[in-house]
């Protein structure tokens, strides 16, 4: 029978949550929540063996301590069950998160250092060597933190390295572009990766994605695996699927199975107009004409290019924007020819 990971990546908890809005309106932050749950529903019901997140579970590195209460509960609750979590933290993951309280679980582990980690289950010895985040040249030092992790000394059936970095290959949308990851210091040279490993599980990446060939197009012996961000942390992922990944490994073939399985992302739309001058009747009209099509849950960025009257600015006071559009959907307005301070972007519904 082979081991069933389950790789979650990126949950960026507490993202757009704050504990004492100025504001009403609807928030994304319960979206995160719901998917970091769904994901770990193969955890509850014990349809897996091992629960591996790939860092940025926060979604910066200074977090209340509520927020990490709510994260950790979660995991601690698949960590009572039995199933042992191992976590990566970061770039976002650093001193200021109090890990302990989670790694004081016997089930949960942290690489909070290079650390290699055995998992004895279904008559298999897996090793789960990682690192955390390494700020900067993780080109260069690569091969000195993967041989500190002691990978090479665990006697093992198979090899995971789990970590939260750029790998050569690796691709994200920058701009309009897909930018692929090439000979930058913070990219892993798939050449370092020895070919004894059974595969990468790596975060960071929020664009799901599973590397097998080299820049060249060649084969690679051991696969890269980013299951992305569980929600659309920006506007760059709104075409993205988002989920997390099972994986089913075994010794010899290695890798028998995997699956991305997807997570409701909420859809986005941006807009532009070039309104110099608009009288506030015809702003009102291209409002409503354009978030009348949208989906009620969309999440929307509108930039208004130009010089308004103040009548045409008071349509796009918070008040008056959430009159335009239902409660579920979140609009970003943005005056990109208002300088900040003499009248801030309104951020509303
Ligand atoms: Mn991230």
């Amino acid at each position: 029978m082979p081991i069933r990971i389950l790789f979650i990546s990126d949950t960026h908890l507490g993202f757009d949550l704050p504990f004492q809005p100025r504001i009403e309106r609807r928030r994304r932050g319960p979206d995160f929540f719901n998917n970091f749950e769904i994901a770990l529903a193969p955890a509850y019901n014990k349809e897996i063996d091992a629960i591996i997140h790939g860092g940025d579970l926060f979604f910066r590195s200074k977090v209340p301590p509520h927020l990490v209460k709510m994260a950790f509960e979660p995991l601690i609750k698949a960590a009572d069950m039995g199933i042992p979590v191992y976590l990566v933290p970061g770039n976002h993951e650093r001193s200021a998160i109090p890990f302990r309280l989670l790694a004081a679980h016997p089930n949960i582990h942290i690489f909070d250092r290079p650390k290699t980690f055995l998992l004895e289950t279904r008559g298999i010895t897996l090793a789960l060597a990682g690192f955390p985040y390494v700020r900067l040249n993780v080109r260069i030092l690569f091969p000195k933190i993967l041989a500190e992790t002691g990978w090479q000394n665990s006697l093992a059936d198979l090899c995971l390295l789990c970590m939260h970095h750029c790998v050569e290959g690796a691709t994200l949308i920058m701009g309009q572009r897909l930018y692929t990851f090439r000979d930058s210091h913070d990219t892993v040279k798939l050449s370092d990766i020895p070919s004894s490993f059974t595969a990468v599980l790596s975060g960071h990446i929020h664009r799901f994605q599973v590397l097998t060939r080299d820049l060249r197009g060649i084969p690679i012996p051991v696969p890269v695996f980013y299951p992305g961000s569980i929600e659309r942390t920006s506007f760059t992922e709104k075409d993205e699927a988002k989920g997390y990944l099972t994986l089913e490994i075994q010794p010899g073939p290695g890798i028998t199975n995997w699956q991305f399985h997807e997570l409701p992302a909420r859809p986005m739309t941006q807009l532009e107009l070039h309104a110099n001058g608009i009288e506030a009747n015809d702003l009102k009209i291209w409002l409503k004409k354009a978030l009348e099509p949208l989906l009620p849950d969309s999440v929307v960025k509108i930039t208004i290019h130009g010089r308004l009257p103040n009548d045409s600015l008071k349509v796009l006071s918070a008040e008056s924007l959430r009159s335009l559009t239902p409660p579920t959907m979140n609009l970003t307005v943005t005056l990109p020819d208002y300088r900040k301070g003499r009248r801030e972007p309104t951020n509303v519904s």
